[in-house]
């Protein structure tokens, strides 16, 4: 079954929305597997956002996810990773329609509220990153 890491980005947390954004998920039928509070050091933050490393904005992305506690979960589904990248709405707020989590309470595109993998490959890396196996459940 087809799984996607989302994380609770610091300035959701900052502003009580996890509850929020984890309820849209579940929403779409798609089952919790994993979950957690943590606050990542810069070495999990660089190895997250790796295959950004070349952008311009890779060393204020790390920073900012490592900047405050965040809200790691696994949810799994049949075509999980493309209905949550559709709940999540676009990377821009200001270009995510009303209704998506971005478009909602996004601030910035930095500060876009929510990540979710954007492929299988991508989510079992990002999943392995944040969660041993002992960790993601079957219920
Ligand atoms: P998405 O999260 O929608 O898959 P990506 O993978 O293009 O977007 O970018 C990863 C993260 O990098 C985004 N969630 C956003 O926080 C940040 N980001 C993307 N583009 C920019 C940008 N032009 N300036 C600053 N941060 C950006």
């Amino acid at each position: 079954m087809e799984r996607s890491l989302v994380l609770v980005k610091p300035d959701a947390m900052k502003r009580d929305l996890a509850g929020a954004i984890i309820a849209r998920l579940e929403k779409l039928g798609l089952k919790l597997v994993a979950a957690k509070m943590l606050h990542a050091d810069k070495a999990l933050a660089r190895k997250h956002y790796a295959v950004h490393k070349d952008k311009p904005f890779y060393d204020d992305l790390v920073n900012y996810i490592s900047s405050a506690p965040i809200v790691a979960c696994v949810f799994e589904g049949k075509g999980a990773i493309e209905a949550i990248r559709k709940a999540m709405g676009a990377t821009d707020p200001a270009k995510a329609e009303k209704g998506t989590i971005r478009g909602d309470f996004g601030e910035s595109i930095e500060h876009n509220s929510v990540h979710g993998s954007d492929s299988p490959a991508t989510a079992e890396e990002e999943i392995k990153l944040f969660f041993p196996p002992g960790e993601i459940f079957g219920y």
